[in-house]
Formats: C-alpha cells, structure tokens, sequence
C-alpha cells in the first residue's frame, strides 16, 4: 500500500525537534513492504495547501498523522494544538474527494493520540488511531486494511465510526521484562531518519534525538510517562545504540544529541552500559537527558560526564518533602541537593525542572522548594505554575473521581490542577523569585524567546539545549526550556 505519512507537530519551541515518532512510525510500515511519503509540516509555510497538493500528487492508499503534542501543558499560556489537526484532518477529508482514493481511511498516531485515544479520533473524525507504539500496530492495521478486515482487534487500535474504539488498547506486547540486552521487538529497529530533512533540524533545532529504552518504573501522581511508554523498563542493547549514535555521526555529522528516555539514568546498569560503550569506541560528541535524582549517584555522573554528558534536566519537581510524598517521587529533598552538589563536582550543567501547585502545596512550600533550589545554584530552573491533567494518571482519576473534571473527554482541553491553598499566590510569587535571578524559565508564565533570536542563536551554530545560555547575563531572563 502507499502511504501519504504527516507529521503535524510545528511546535518551534524550545527548539523544533525531530519526529522520532514519526520516523519510527515510517520504519515500521517501510519494513513491512509499504511505500511511504513523508510529508513534514514543521517548516512550512501553508501547510493545509501542502497537505492538499501532496494528496492530489501522491494519490496514497492510507492517510496517516502523526500528532505529538495536545498542547504546551503550561498554564496560563496554554498553546492548544487540537484546532489546528482538526483543520488539518478536515481538509485531507475534503480533498480526498477529488482524488484518485476518495475513501482512503485517515489513521492518526503519536503520543497526543496515545494519551486519549478514544476522545482524540472522535474529536478528529479520524477513521483509525493507534494508542501507544507503532512497530506491531500500524503494520498490523495496514495489512488488515490491505485484505479487507476490520483492523479493531489488533492491541492499539481504536476506530470512530464502528462504535468508538472495540479494541482494548494494549500498547505494549514486550512487557513484561525482558532480558537487559534485548528489549524486544522495536529495540533493534531504526527509525526512518532518511525520509525527513535532518539536517535542516540540526540547523535550527541544535540536536539530533534517540532513544536507548522505554517505559518508567515510578508512578509519579501526575506523569503520563508510563502510560506512553509502559510502566516496565524495556532496554536497547547498549552496543546497539552506540552503532546508531556512530552511524548518526559518521553519515550525518551529529556531534549534538538528546536522549529521550523518560529517564535516562535508570536502570543505572543501562545508564552505565550506554556511557561505557560511547567511552570504549571514542565517539566524540555531547548530549544531554533527563534525570531523576534517585540513583544519580557520583559514579554514574562521572562515567555520563566521560561519554560526553554536558547537561542533565533533573526532574527535581520540588524541593519539599511533603510535597515530594504528595506527587509520588520515590526520593526526598536531600538527595536532590547532593545531586545539585555531585553534578558541581563532575561538571555536569544541572537544570532543574519543578512543577508547583500540585495537591497540598502551601505558601510555606513553594517558598521553601524556591529558596532550596536556588540554594544549589543551578544553571537554569524550568517551573511549571500548575499540574496538567491526564486521565490514567492517579491525579486524573482522582479529579475525574472527585468531579473536577466530568469525563475524559474534558482532558482534551488542556485541564490543570493548582491547589486552592496557592492558586492566588503561585503565579506573583514565582514571577517576582524568578525575575530577580533570570535563570528561572517559567514556559506557562512568561512569554518564550523571540523565534529571531531563537534562529540566530542556532544559525551562529549554538548545539547545546538553550537553558545553558542561561548562564550569560544578556540571556538571563529570556531563554525557554520546558519537559
Ligand atoms: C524527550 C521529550 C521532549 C524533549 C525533546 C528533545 C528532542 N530533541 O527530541 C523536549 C524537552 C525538547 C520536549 C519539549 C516539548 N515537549 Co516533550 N516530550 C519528550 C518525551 C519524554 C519523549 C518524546 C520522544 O521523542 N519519544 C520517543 C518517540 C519514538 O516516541 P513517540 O513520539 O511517542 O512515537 C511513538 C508512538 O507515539 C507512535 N507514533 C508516533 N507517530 C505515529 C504516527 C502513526 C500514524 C502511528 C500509527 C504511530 C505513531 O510510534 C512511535 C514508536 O514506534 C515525551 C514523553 C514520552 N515519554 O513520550 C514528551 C512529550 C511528547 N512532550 C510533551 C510536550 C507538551 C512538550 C512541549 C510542548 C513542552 C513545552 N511546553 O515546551 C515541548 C514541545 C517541543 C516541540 N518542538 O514539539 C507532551 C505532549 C503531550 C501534550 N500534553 O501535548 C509529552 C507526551 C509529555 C507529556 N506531558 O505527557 N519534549
Ligand atoms: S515523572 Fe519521571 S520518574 Fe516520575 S513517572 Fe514520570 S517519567 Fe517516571
């Protein structure tokens, strides 16, 4: 079949980054046999009349989106993504028309979808979605396409029309565990970097992006991390992502990664496993990760630190111990701070990341998490006014349960939780702490860089995440970094 693949996400900031999903997404069929088009909408000008000429010209089989973010997840500058794939959807619907494949089905996938699977293709008026990963599924739906069936009982897919999604979403088949050097079937699998311009997003996005596991074994009261990617580690062998990183650097000059594990650190053997493979095969170049502070012992810094880790976003959230218990962090105020001191010592830029106003937060909290964090002087501090909901987490459930929020419909629309106790303190305090210092990025508060600034900044060449301009006084106060 021939497929007509679209990449929606136009997000620019923190920096556009590259549809690994997407590209992921693009592998899966291409292996299967399936000619794929890629049509990327992150650069263009007008891209609903893109959309309408690449139907028109490729006279695909199967339309597919790929949709990564519902919105910005920051409150009160909400950026709301859904009208726009609405549009979208709408108008590769209308133009089908008039093509050769009037009745070509529209099938959306990515991780806006794997958050609200049902809610979202009913919203879009998409024929098929798929909740979770792509290599099993989408391959799986085209083929069931392709001979006539219902594709409804594969894991993952859901439908609008034949009575709003009959299968049970099961996102991930290789779960439970599997052995450390072998994370099953997508662990081996590369994405399709070649059907996307790269180089035009290390041009103006800095970095290239991977992935050496999935899945996050906390449960975190707000995080929809597990959701997406399963709640057990699965694990690429780490000599595997070391070819991956050679190839990138060999054949497409990438000296400048992010690794986008919900956890980079953990397990802390993979951590170690990874770094010691870069280190063993000399592969010059820098990344950064996310972190959390439990197991981010001085070891392991050092051995990140040697491979060529040049900056760590630490999911601190908060720097309050009752606060911590009320999220759900499996690690207390005090390791952050020997995190903030062990990174000092390695070398390692630490950006913190904090999400303020969740259940229990108080005036007394947030001032003592602000003091403490700013305590560990860090490089840059990436606060969040208020919780973003989403149903399946425990926060979810519990404003669904409570009457918060009425159904999961109502998650759509970006919802955010902020503590009665704070909800006219937050926001003042945090602009006043955050001004005085001009390290503290508040993505929801204050208004990001100006894109010009943002483009000369990677035109001179600039490859690190943003935040670490954070330590020059003319950027202080004006670069933006969200997770
Ligand atoms: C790493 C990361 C970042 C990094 C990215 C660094 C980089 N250079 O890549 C940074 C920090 C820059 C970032 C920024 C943002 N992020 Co972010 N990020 C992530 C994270 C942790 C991983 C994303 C990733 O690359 N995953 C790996 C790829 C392979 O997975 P995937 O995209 O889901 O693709 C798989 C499936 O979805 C599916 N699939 C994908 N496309 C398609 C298409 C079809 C047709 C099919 C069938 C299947 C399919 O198959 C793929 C695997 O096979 C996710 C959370 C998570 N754990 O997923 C959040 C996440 C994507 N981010 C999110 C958000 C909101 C943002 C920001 C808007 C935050 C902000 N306020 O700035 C920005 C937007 C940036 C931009 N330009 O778009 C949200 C999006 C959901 C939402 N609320 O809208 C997520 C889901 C986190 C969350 N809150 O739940 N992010
Ligand atoms: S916040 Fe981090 S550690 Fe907690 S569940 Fe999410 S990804 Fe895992």
């Amino acid at each position: 079949m021939k497929v007509l693949l679209v990449s929606a996400n136009r997000e620019q900031f923190p920096d556009p980054v590259f549809p690994l999903g997407a590209a992921y997404a693009a592998g899966a069929i291409r292996r299967a046999g399936h000619r794929v088009v890629v049509l990327d909408l992150a650069f263009l000008r007008d891209p609903e009349r893109s959309l309408r000429e690449s139907i028109l010209r490729e006279e695909a089989d199967i339309l597919a989106f790929s949709l990564r973010n519902l919105d910005n997840a920051a409150y009160p500058l909400t950026r709301f993504y859904l009208p726009d794939y609405r549009n979208l959807l709408r108008t590769a619907r209308e133009t089908l028309l008039h093509s050769a494949h009037p009745k070509a089905p529209l099938v959306v996938g990515g991780s806006a979808v794997g958050l609200m699977p049902v809610p979202l293709v009913k919203s879009l008026e998409a024929d098929y979605g798929v909740a979770g990963e792509s290599e099993e599924a989408f391959p799986a739906l085209l083929d069931a396409l392709e001979r006539g069936c219902s594709p409804l009982n594969i894991p993952g897919v859901v439908g609008a029309k034949e009575g709003g999604g009959a299968a049970i979403p099961l996102p991930f088949p290789d779960s439970p565990i599997p052995p450390v050097a072998e994370g099953g079937s997508w662990s081996r699998l590369r994405p399709a970097r070649d059907l996307f311009d790269l180089p035009r997003y290390l041009r103006v996005g800095g970095m290239a992006n991977i992935q050496t596991k999935r899945g996050c074994v906390f449960r975190c009261r707000y995080c929809t991390y597990p959701l997406l990617e399963g709640r057990e580690h699965r694990l690429r062998d780490p000599e595997d992502v070391a070819d991956e990183i050679e190839e990138l650097v060999e054949r497409s000059r990438v000296r400048s990664f992010f690794f986008v594990d919900s956890v980079f650190n953990l397990p802390a053997s993979h951590a170690e496993g990874v770094s010691r493979a870069l280190i063993r095969r000399k592969i010059r170049i820098r990344w950064s990760a996310y972190a959390s502070p439990a197991g981010l012992t001085r070891g392991l810094l050092e051995t990140m630190a040697a491979a060529g880790c040049d900056g760590l976003e630490v999911g601190s959230d908060s720097a309050d111990g009752t606060t911590l218990l009320a999220l759900g962090k499996g690690f207390s105020a005090d390791r952050i701070l020997e995190v903030a001191e062990d990174c000092r010592k390695v070398g390692i830029p630490l950006c913190h990341s904090l999400i303020f106003g969740g259940p229990g937060e108080t005036p007394e909290t947030v001032r003592r998490t602000c003091q403490r964090i700013d305590e560990t002087r860090p490089m840059a501090v990436v606060a969040m006014a208020g919780v973003r909901l989403y149903p399946g987490t425990p926060l979810g459930e519990w404003a669904l349960s409570s009457g918060l929020v009425s159904s999961e419909e109502d998650f759509l629309e970006p919802r955010f939780f902020i503590d009665p106790a704070v909800r006219s303190f937050l926001i003042p305090y945090l602009e006043a702490f955050s001004a005085a210092r001009g390290n503290w990025i508040l993505p929801g508060v204050v208004p990001p860089l100006a894109p010009t600034t943002q483009r000369i900044i990677r035109f001179m060449g600039y490859r690190k995440p943003l935040w670490h301009l954070l330590k020059y006084g003319v950027f202080k106060n004006r670069v933006y970094r969200d997770r």
